[in-house]
């Protein structure tokens, strides 16, 4: 079996999830216009608390690379993760205020502490990094792919939407997202099986976990 290109197997064998988690109805409304603002601002306010139990997961990431990866280069990839991390945290509290939501009494939903928790087990020094970076490059993807298809031509993404869609839809994060793909192909194609197959059920969690996160924004009209 060819593991060099893992990911693109998995996506092709995969791609029905993949799919529900890039093309979702709340994606899917920001793109055509018809999104519900209140959906939105749900989105927001979880998302926050989302991003701020990643940056712990993204750290523990770079915790594995310095001490499992056979490529030093991996760790810059994963830093300037982080220091992104930092900004968009900032951007999470100012675009809050300019939409009303008080982002301070934000309860998680159910969906959101399901998936925080996932992220806790992932953070295990058992789990193994390339499990751990396979999992991180999903996470990341499925937000580029979503919100970039909000900024395609003919897309009628409402004009205050466009900088939340930019965020992850601009070339820049696609460009981040295939430097986190390559870490990942590269790893996954020197693992053992039975790694190997943890971090494909791994990779399906993550895009069931991304369409239940979608789901409790429409769920909230
Ligand atoms: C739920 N998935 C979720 N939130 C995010 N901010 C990202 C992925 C991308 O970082």
């Amino acid at each position: 079996v060819e593991k060099s290109g893992m990911i693109d197997t998995w996506m092709r064998k995969h791609r029905l999830i993949y799919t529900g988690a890039t093309k979702h109805p709340f994606i899917l409304s920001i793109r055509d216009g018809t999104v519900d603002l209140e959906a939105f601002k749900t989105w927001l306010g979880q998302d926050y608390i989302f991003v701020r139990a990643f940056a712990p997961f993204v750290a523990s990431v770079l915790i594995k690379a310095w001490k499992e990866s056979d490529d030093s280069s991996d760790m810059e990839v994963i830093l300037s993760s982080m220091a992104s991390l930092n900004d968009e945290i900032a951007w999470f509290k100012s675009e809050a205020a300019k939409w009303g939501v008080q982002i301070s009494e934000v309860v998680p939903q159910k969906a959101n502490q399901d998936y925080c928790r996932f992220l806790e087990s992932l953070m295990s020094p058992d789990v193994e990094y390339t499990v751990a970076i396979t999992a991180f490059w999903a996470i990341e993807a499925v937000y580029q792919a979503s919100f970039a298809l909000c900024l395609e031509d003919g897309s009628k993404t409402p004009a205050e939407l466009r900088e939340t869609c930019r965020r992850w839809g601009n070339d820049g994060f696609g460009q981040y997202c295939n430097s986190l793909q390559k870490i990942a192909n590269r790893r996954l194609g020197k693992t053992p099986d039975d790694v190997l197959t943890k971090a494909e059920v791994t990779l399906l969690r993550v895009l069931e976990y991304e369409v239940e996160f979608w789901n409790m924004s429409q769920g909230a009209a």
